[in-house]
């Protein structure tokens, strides 16, 4: 497929709800979204930085400066047999790896529809459902946090995340523990503690919790091995993956039990793939994590989750608790069983509502063969 055309727009949207994080409480969401036209088709990708550097060192301006002034050139004019391609001719620019799926996800969108077939086809996926759990952020009081918990529940979710730091741990495990013995839990730190915590984090192994996602910090992996040994709750890693060389070397050496696949911070489909099939060969299980993605990004996460190895629900919930409206129509939808229909369309297989695109864009460029920068 020849790609002529490539357009990127900044945008913003309010949140259904506030997300409170170990880094801070959101109010709204600022991601971009690239639009790749060829062979009379377009695809679609989100690029998931955020508007700080908290979680990730990429936020939407790094990500914008990078697609415009280095990736674009690497896409726009170029030929490609598959999708697979696109990450490795973007090598020369190191890390970004946001900014790089943005550019990457929107070229299997367009191969998948010029092909015809639903992107999970495309990708290699097995299932025509996928399980749905939530993230719940920090609340205020705990009573907010168990009836937020029983919320979700009745909605139909199946496994319950909830976000932990300092001071908002132990005690809201036991306060969701109380009220609900059974249910799926785990909780996720966002790499707030350090490794000499283990004492304090070990009293977490009295709850079952499926495990703790990144509790050190966000480029270690030798601590977490550490860590390990002494609590008996299972390692997830998150922000610590950022490629596959990583996830080999952590499993290789026990930093985790467990990891989450976000497309964004390994750059996109065909490295998730990679980092997929590579837990799959350890029996390391893999779940789908979330940015907060609007219906564009979530529609590709769906997709993704749908190969073997995401055996555990992960953190691909319905539009609504994200975005009223979403940008998207009809928006995500989960079952009363907690599942959620890979779409069967070509490509992403969803409706975009352009003027709720357009409405939502704060900036917006278009990049082709008279403008496209060389360098
Ligand atoms: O650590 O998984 C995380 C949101 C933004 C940044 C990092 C994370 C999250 C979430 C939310 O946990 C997942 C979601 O509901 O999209
Ligand atoms: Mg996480």
């Amino acid at each position: 497929m020849k790609i002529d055309r490539l357009d990127v727009r900044l945008l913003k949207l309010p949140l259904a709800h506030f997300f409170e994080t170990s880094f801070g409480r959101s109010y709204d969401r600022t991601f971009l979204l690239i639009r790749l036209e060829g062979e009379g088709q377009v695809g679609w990708g989100e690029a998931v930085a955020e508007a700080h550097p908290y979680y990730s060192s990429e936020t939407t301006e790094t990500a914008w400066h990078i697609i415009t002034e280095f990736l674009a050139q690497r896409v726009v004019g170029k030929t490609f047999d598959h999708p697979r391609e696109v990450f490795p001719a973007m090598k020369r620019v190191r890390g970004h790896n946001m900014a790089k799926a943005g550019v990457e996800m929107a070229a299997w969108d367009l191969y998948a529809r010029i092909q015809g077939k639903p992107l999970s086809a495309v990708l290699g996926g097995t299932r025509d459902r996928i399980a749905s759990g939530v993230s719940i952020g920090i609340q205020d009081s705990l009573d907010q946090l168990v009836a937020k918990v029983e919320k979700e529940l009745a909605a139909g979710y199946k496994r319950i995340k909830i976000k932990i730091k300092p001071g908002w741990d132990i005690n809201a495990v036991e306060a969701v523990r109380a009220k609900f013995p059974d249910i799926l839990l785990m909780v996720d730190a966002n790499a707030a503690y350090s490794v000499t915590d283990g004492p304090h984090l070990a009293k977490l192994d009295g709850y079952k919790l499926m495990m703790i996602e990144q509790p050190l910090e966000y480029d270690d992996v030798m601590d977490h091995v550490q860590l390990q040994k002494e609590i008996a709750t299972p390692i997830c890693l998150d922000e610590s993956i950022h490629t596959v060389r990583i996830a080999r070397d952590a499993i290789e050496a026990k930093a985790c039990r467990i990891i989450n696949i976000k497309p964004g911070r390994v750059g996109g489909h065909g490295e998730s793939i990679a980092l997929h099939d590579l837990c799959q060969k350890h029996g390391i299980p893999v779940w789908h994590g979330g940015m907060l993605e609007s219906g564009i990004g979530r529609a590709h996460n769906i997709h993704l989750a749908s190969l073997p190895n995401f055996t555990l629900p992960g953190d691909i919930a319905a539009s609504k608790r994200y975005y009223v409206p979403d940008l998207i129509e009809p928006g995500i939808e989960v079952a009363p069983d907690g599942t959620i229909p890979v779409p069967t369309g070509p490509g992403i297989g969803v409706t975009i509502v352009d003027d709720r695109v357009n409405a939502a864009t704060l900036r917006h460029i278009t990049l082709d063969a008279s403008n496209v920068k060389s360098h």
